[in-house]
């Protein structure tokens, strides 16, 4: 039996001052440090979005950011343009403890297709690997952290747990951005789920 940690997208663009900051997300930083030794492997994710990402509101004429579209492969919100590719928004919060991951996994990189889970992109089908590289390491209990609880800390604990991991959030060491009643649904999904909000 082997567990793993994943830290979710803690850039500075999610954090205060970022293009899309989510409030207190730089006060997460030092608990996931602190977390990090009771884990036989840490993942971290890295939202990396190509300039002109779909996503983004920018690339669509006369759309404006939290409104949502329909894409190919369902409805998507669109968002400020956010941790594009080499830019100081999409690097990782400069106080978290990177030396200690095992693996740091982008996700984004397709302009056609979002991904908030770090296991596949918004349609749901197309893998990053991470599914794959935990199972190789004999990987069964996954415990997630870091931001937004209700975007991409959600889709990746709820593909976590239809992957067949025990998929615990540490909702402390997460916060949301909170769109619409977007916390309270992704809560209600993740009990639903079976999954442990601790
Ligand atoms: C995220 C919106 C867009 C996240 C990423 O990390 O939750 N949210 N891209
Ligand atoms: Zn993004």
């Amino acid at each position: 039996m082997s567990s793993a940690l994943i830290v979710i997208d803690v850039q500075n663009d999610f954090c205060p001052g970022g293009a899309l900051a989510v409030p207190e997300g730089d006060q997460i930083v030092e608990g996931i440090n602190a977390l990090m030794d009771d884990f036989d492997t840490v993942v971290l994710t890295q939202d990396w979005h190509p300039e002109g990402h779909s996503s983004f509101a920018s690339s669509h004429e006369g759309k404006t950011p939290y409104e949502l579209i329909d894409m190919p492969y369902g409805p998507q919100v669109l968002w400020p343009d956010h941790c594009v590719q080499g830019s100081a928004g999409a690097e990782l919060h400069a106080d978290l403890d990177v030396a200690r991951a095992n693996v740091i996994i982008r996700k984004g990189t397709n302009p056609a297709i979002d991904s908030y889970s770090a296991f596949f992109e918004n349609d749901q089908t197309t893998s990053t690997g991470l599914g794959g590289y935990l199972q190789a390491l004999g990987v069964t209990e996954v415990t997630m952290v870091g931001l937004a609880t209700d975007f991409c800390v959600q889709f990746s604990a709820l593909d976590a747990s239809r992957l067949g991991f025990k998929v615990n959030v540490r909702e402390d060491l997460c916060r949301a951005i909170d769109l619409d009643g977007s916390l309270k649904a992704a809560q209600n999904a993740m009990d639903e789920a079976g999954i442990s909000r601790l």
